[in-house]
């Protein structure tokens, strides 16, 4: 299993369309295992592909307090059950350290394939709900910073593009030292 690099916004490479998965093989095993990791260590209760620069319609999700329910969408579709939206302050691992208050319909059928390729179709509200639109919105090549003010987002991607920066200074300034 492997730790995988998150892109960060405003990395173009997040607004890639991604196309259907149509291979269940080992190597996509390998990859959701990998997202998973990714996912748990980053402490992110969901992960798209497209944020492991992926661009393939899979997701993965844990939203349960221990932390040991882990779900898998492949290819997934949504249907509003209801169209009453629910707020969600939504954070995202590809946009680190911002929250913002989203409006998302409150209630979802969702149908996908497990990792078998055998498809499903289950019922999601509340923060489930929430985190699936929010990931097949990556899939989409969209980001929750989409829904909010030009202005916040503008802020939002100055203060991220400073921090990315700094970083790779103190990445170019170790390889000076070494
Ligand atoms: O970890 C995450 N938390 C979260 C909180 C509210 C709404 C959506 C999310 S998803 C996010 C992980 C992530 O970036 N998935 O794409
Ligand atoms: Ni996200």
């Amino acid at each position: 299993m492997a730790k995988l690099d998150i892109l960060e916004f405003p990395d173009p490479r997040l607004r890639t369309k991604a196309t259907p998965v149509t291979v269940f093989d080992s190597k996509l095993e390998a990859l959701i295992d990998d997202m998973f990791e990714t996912m748990y260590e980053a402490q992110g209760i969901g992960l798209a592909a497209t944020q492991v620069n992926v661009h393939k319609r899979l997701l993965v999700i844990d939203v349960s307090e221990n932390r040991d329910t882990p779900l898998v969408f492949i290819n997934p579709e949504f249907e509003i059950i209801e169209h009453e939206l629910c707020e969600y302050d939504e954070g995202c691992l590809s946009v680190p350290g911002f929250y913002e208050t989203v409006s998302r319909p409150q209630k979802i059928a969702v149908t996908a394939t497990d990792r078998t390729g055998e498809q499903f179709t289950v019922a999601a509200e509340g923060i489930l709900a929430t985190c699936v639109q929010h990931e097949i919105d990556h899939l989409d090549g969209k980001l929750f910073v989409d829904y909010i003010s030009t202005l916040k987002r503008q802020r939002i991607r100055s203060k991220l593009e400073k921090e990315h920066k700094k970083s790779e200074i103190g990445r170019a300034s170790c390889r000076e030292r070494v």
